[in-house]
């Protein structure tokens, strides 16, 4: 079974990391089993979440993690790709994950007590 370590869910959302709903919805979405524990990044290897266990072996970074999990049980959700449509896909994650995520933090944390929630 796989372990899931990240943030205690928040709210009505799954969970207040993109990384860490990233994984967990790959995860689901790949009919892979695991279970949460939730922790801090404080008590974790590399000081980030999401990171998984999976037989004795910890990963941590959403990247690596899904390589892992792709090339040890399969990549059932990218399969049917043509390589036009993989480099589509990773031009999109390249703008989420180093450049839209600035802007989701910057409304999150930066400008107004009233954005928190
Ligand atoms: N590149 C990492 C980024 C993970 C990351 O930045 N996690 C944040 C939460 S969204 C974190 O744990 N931050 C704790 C800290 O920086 O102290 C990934 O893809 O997993």
């Amino acid at each position: 079974m796989i372990t899931l370590y990240q943030f205690e869910r928040t709210w009505d959302i799954p969970n207040l990391s993109h990384f860490c709903v990233k994984i967990e919805t790959y995860l689901r979405m790949a009919k892979l089993p695991y279970e949460v524990v939730c922790t801090l990044p404080l008590k974790v290897p590399r000081g980030k979440l999401p990171y998984i266990e999976d037989n004795g072996r910890k990963i941590s970074d959403s990247l690596l993690i899904l390589d892992y999990l792709q090339s040890t049980y399969g990549d059932s959700l990218n399969a049917g790709l043509s390589s036009e449509e993989k480099s589509i896909a990773k031009a999109f994650q390249r703008l989420i994950e180093e450049h839209l995520y600035w802007v989701s933090m910057y409304t999150r944390w930066s400008y107004s007590d009233a954005n928190w929630q």
